[in-house]
């Protein structure tokens, strides 16, 4: 498809502009020069450990990497409360979440307060979002929303499409992909840049593969992280989470072993979850026939292997380990492809040269690093999240600044101050993130942040991860956990980068306890943190 300022140089009115003055012509050119359109894709729980740009000890992911390859791809990129509905309200607003009120997955977003997509839209950006919300209020500053009620399902789920429930047939990536390709060709107003969130479920617990994908890492043995057996000697708050391989991964729920004998639960003291859990009515469920019988043909052999090997203590929870792995790996390599279907499309399509696309996750996720699944914790693999970005240059050529994206810590309060910027929207001084469409040209900033501020608040709550905030510099990290509970944790990430080794009560770190309090207690003032919120 044409846009605009390429239609205009063809034909009679390229001889027309021709006899015009050179300076008169270029302002033309700049007026009619549409801004960048923002294609923000971001996955559910995708950890950095399992995108092939970061680290290739798991998984080859060429598509989510083709995003970096001519792009920028951020080794220090962080989110500010590492769950879902409070990082997408920080995402929306640029703003931390005592402040966009979004502090937990309960609650609703207030859908009336400034976001980056309603300013796009006033500024004459068409809008859109396709898949995973989670915000509970109907989204505001979408002209188009086609949207997951809470989670979602993997199989066969149910959309709202701009407020009408549809039932969809097929597997959630495909579908959510599918619908973002749809509106592209289809609804996509080429007079006017566009900004689409397509924002995909997976690989949300309980990482349901699509049924092409099921058994693709089976002949794969997953390395363990060096600190999967962790104790949590002097961590607290570490010792009293419910997100353990170990104890709190479920093998029926989490691992899908529900034998048809319904023999499992009974003789190994599992949950009683039956496989229609999966495959018929429950949360993830809802296959058809086909689909059943997919997960049938795979799952029914490991189940049986599972029960005559009656695993115990170390043995079972490497088995565990291994088993979420592959599943976890299996879902991802269904949002590669089809985050592969995109580029294509975009680079088809004549988009990829005006389009600034991000791939990102709405936080990191544990990959066993202490023992664990999912996230929440300040430590590094939970408070991390992926960033790549393929930001054309106006040659179309992509913008690399190698050694800026190692250094600077960005946050996901700076999505939202960037696309503005990108718009030429000016930012609105209630926005406490930056942008960072400096770095991303490749520009030294000098004035950027030196530690960043996360608070997490879901507590008492699922995984029971106590409340806690804190600071993280280039080299610390300082933690408070509140609530029921007291204590603080300070990690020197050089020496220590897995965090085992809480250094708050070792005797001659008065000094740096003191920097990093006041470090804090800086930001505290600077993001307009009250007691109340604390
Ligand atoms: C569900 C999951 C949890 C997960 C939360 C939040 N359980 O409750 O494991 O931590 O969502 O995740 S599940 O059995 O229902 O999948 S978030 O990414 O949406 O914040
Ligand atoms: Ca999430």
């Amino acid at each position: 498809m044409k846009n605009r300022s390429q239609s205009l140089l063809t034909g009679g009115i390229a001889s027309i502009l021709a006899l015009m003055p050179a300076a008169y012509l270029s302002a033309q050119k700049r007026a009619e020069k549409k801004p960048m359109n923002i294609l923000y894709i971001m996955s559910d729980d995708h950890s950095y450990q399992t995108i092939s740009a970061y680290d290739k000890r798991f998984i080859e992911t060429p598509n989510i990497d083709r995003i970096a390859r001519d792009g920028v791809r951020f080794t220090n990129s962080f989110v500010a409360n590492s769950i879902s509905g409070p990082s997408r309200a920080c995402m929306l607003t640029g703003k931390h979440s005592h402040k966009n009120g979004f502090k937990d997955n309960d609650g609703a977003f207030d859908g009336s307060q400034q976001t980056f997509p309603k300013l796009l839209q006033k500024a004459g950006y068409q809008t859109a979002i396709v898949g995973k919300w989670h915000l509970h209020s109907d989204p505001t500053g979408f002209d188009y929303w086609n949207i997951l009620p809470g989670q979602g399902e993997y199989y066969n789920p149910v959309f709202i499409d701009n407020g009408e429930k549809k039932n969809m047939k097929g597997y959630v990536t495909n579908i959510t992909t599918d619908i973002a390709l749809d509106w592209l060709s289809k609804e996509r107003d080429a007079d006017k840049p566009f900004c689409l969130l397509l924002h995909h479920k997976a690989p949300h617990r309980t990482w349901m593969p699509d049924t092409l994908d099921l058994g693709r890492f089976d002949a794969t043995n997953l390395p363990l992280p060096d600190n999967f057996f962790d104790t949590y000697k002097g961590r607290i708050a570490a010792q009293q989470q419910e997100m353990s391989i170990e104890k709190d991964m479920n093998v029926l729920y989490d691992l899908k072993m529900a034998d048809k004998e319904k023999e499992i639960s009974t003789v190994r003291g599992y949950d009683n979850v039956g496989r229609d859990m999966y495959q018929t009515t429950g949360k993830p469920g809802r296959m058809d026939e086909d689909q059943k019988a997919a997960w049938d043909r795979y799952y029914d052999p490991i189940i049986a292997d599972f029960k005559t090997r009656q695993l115990e203590g170390e043995e079972l929870t490497v088995w565990k380990y291994q088993r979420y792995m592959r599943d976890y790996l299996s879902v991802i390599a269904s949002v590669d492809r089809n985050v592969g279907r995109v580029i294509d499309y975009l680079q088809e399509n004549g988009l990829w040269e005006n389009t600034l696309v991000i791939y990102t996750s709405d936080q990191g996720f544990y990959m066993g690093e202490h023992g664990w699944f999912d996230k929440r914790f300040m430590y590094e693999e939970s408070l991390r999240t992926p960033l790549l970005v393929h930001i054309p240059s106006e040659s179309g050529k992509a913008m690399v600044s190698e050694d800026d994206e190692k250094y600077y810590m960005v946050q996901n309060i700076d999505y939202a101050p960037t696309f503005l910027e990108l718009a030429g929207v000016e930012i609105p001084d209630d926005i406490q993130g930056k942008s960072m469409l400096p770095i991303l040209k490749g520009q030294k900033v000098d004035d950027w942040r030196n530690s960043l501020y996360y608070h997490y608040y879901e507590y008492p709550g699922a995984h029971s991860v106590k409340r806690h905030y804190g600071v993280r510099n280039d080299r610390y990290k300082l933690i408070h956990f509140y609530n029921d509970i007291d204590t603080w944790e300070l990690y020197d990430l050089k020496t220590d980068p897995q965090e085992m080794h809480n250094i708050y009560d070792e005797p001659g770190n008065e000094e740096l306890i003191k920097t990093m309090k006041d470090e804090l207690t800086k930001l505290q003032e600077l993001y307009d943190v009250r007691e109340s919120d604390l």
